[in-house]
Formats: structure tokens, sequence, C-alpha cells
């Protein structure tokens, strides 16, 4: 049986190296024997540029690279937490970055993909921030800060988003459905894949599936398996 693999919000980082074995073990046991993985953002809890060196960075690019060279393709859409990571670092292990929206073809069911962050429009204050961030002379000039500066402004910006979501509800954070359904309906889909809002589902709406990959640190992991002969399971061990 064929497998098409879909993880996000691992949120890698060298304060959790536990997550760092989940990911490790999935890449040498489960992903050799794939047609393809697709990263849907947030593999590490934040990314302030492709020249930060690290040993978490480089045995993820050395597990990546494996892969693709074992003939599995890996393909990477951005993360709220992880959107600056760019070509160099896709180069250097041969991940394939995708746009913030893809349609592809799971096995004869064309499916939306993308990170989720883009869905939950009622969390103004977050897309406020999205918008300013994603300014290319935003990025151009953080990207030319010493690597110093920028970990700190990170920092900074995760720990006011912390803050911030205290007071924030749960429907606030989620997606909204309406956007969602229209969203799917203009890329014709009837199966979304996301992440971002943490909690592993699949729902059944009437605009048609919508499955939401779950965060590692609370499923430890969540591994959405989708087989060719269209069944799919998560996997939680
Ligand atoms: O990530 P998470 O789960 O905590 O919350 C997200 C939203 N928060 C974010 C911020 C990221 O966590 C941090 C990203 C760091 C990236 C590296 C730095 C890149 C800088 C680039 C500059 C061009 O995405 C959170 C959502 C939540 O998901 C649920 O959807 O609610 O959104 C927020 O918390 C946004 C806040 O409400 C507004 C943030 C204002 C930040 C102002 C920073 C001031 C400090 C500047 C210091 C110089
Ligand atoms: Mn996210």
């Amino acid at each position: 049986m064929k497998t098409t693999y879909f993880i996000a919000d691992l949120h890698l980082s060298e304060n959790h190296p536990e997550l760092t074995t989940l990911f490790v073990d999935f890449m040498r046991q489960r992903a050799p024997n794939a047609d393809a993985l697709y990263i849907l953002g947030d593999l590490f809890d934040f990314w302030i540029g492709d020249d930060e060196q690290s040993p978490l960075i480089e045995l993820v690019k050395n597990h990546i690279r494996t892969l693709v060279q074992h003939g599995v393709p890996c393909y990477f859409i951005h993360g709220n937490r992880d959107f600056l990571l760019g070509k160099y670092f896709a180069q250097s292990c041969g991940l394939t970055l995708l746009p913030e929206y893809q349609v592809i073809d799971l096995y004869g069911k064309k499916t939306l993909i993308c990170h989720g962050d883009t869905l939950c429009i009622d969390d103004q204050k977050y897309q406020q921030f999205r918008r300013k961030v994603h300014q290319p002379w935003r990025q151009w000039l953080f990207r030319h800060l010493p690597l110093a500066w920028r970990l700190r402004i990170a920092q900074k910006i995760r720990a006011r988003s912390q803050r911030d979501k205290q007071g924030k509800s749960a429907a606030i954070m989620d997606v909204n459905p309406a956007f969602t359904a229209a969203c799917m309906a203009q890329f014709g889909v009837h199966q979304l894949i996301h992440g971002h809002t943490h909690r592993q589902a699949r729902h059944q709406t009437n605009a048609g599936q919508r499955i939401v990959l779950g965060d590692w640190r609370i499923n430890r992991p969540s591994i959405l398996a989708v087989h060719d002969n269209g069944q799919m399971d998560f996997i939680n061990q």
C-alpha cells in the first residue's frame, strides 16, 4: 500500500529534545517508505534566517536530505513561526517550498493544503501582525540585522504572542468556518488539510472534509497517513 504523510506544528527547538527524537524516529522508520512527505509549517519553534547554524538545524537538514536522496519528495509550506525559512535552507537539503495555498492530487482526490493561520481571520490582531511581517521590505531589513538582534526580537515577539493568546478565546483562534468553506470552493476542492490550530481532528462540513494536524507537543507525534486506497489515519505513537 502506498502512503503520503502530512505533518505540521512540530515546533522543534533545543528546549524539547524529545520532539526532535520523535521527528528523527519518523524520518528513519516511516518516511522512507512514503510516496511523499508534506510539512505544513511550524517545523521549527521559530526561524530567524537561513544563516543560523545549530546542531538541531544540521540534524533536520540531514534527515530531509537523506529522505529526498532516497527518492521521497519532501514539500514545505511556511508556518507562522518559520515563514522566514528560505531558498538556501531548501536547496541545501532538497526541500521543495510551496506557496501558502497548494492544491494537490491526493490519490485522485483534489486536496487543498495550507498551514492554517490564514484561515483564522477572526484573530484580527494576528492577521494585522501577519500582514506586517510578510511585507518584503520588513523581511529584508530583519534579515540584514545581526543574528543576536534577530534572536532577541524573535524572543520578544514569542513572549508577546504567548501573553496575547491568554486573552483570546479558542473560537477566535480557530478557523472561520464560512471563510474556510469559501476558500475550499474557490480552489474547487472538497478536502482540506491544515495545521496551526493544534487540535487534531477530521471535521465533516458542508464544504467537504477538513483535516487538522495536531501539535506534536500535545499528540506526540501527530502524523496523518493517507493511503492510495483512500483510507487515512492519524499516527500518534
Ligand atoms: O505562535 P503562537 O502559537 O504562539 O501564536 C500564533 C500567533 N503568534 C505568532 C507569533 C509567533 O509565535 C512568533 C514568530 C517569530 C518569528 C521570527 C521573527 C520574525 C520577525 C520578522 C520581522 C519581519 O504568529 C498569535 C495567534 C495564535 O497563533 C493563534 O492563531 O493568536 O498571534 C499573536 O499573538 C499576534 C499578537 O496578537 C500580536 C503580536 C504583536 C507583536 C509585536 C512585537 C513587539 C516586539 C518587537 C520588538 C522589537
Ligand atoms: Mn502555526
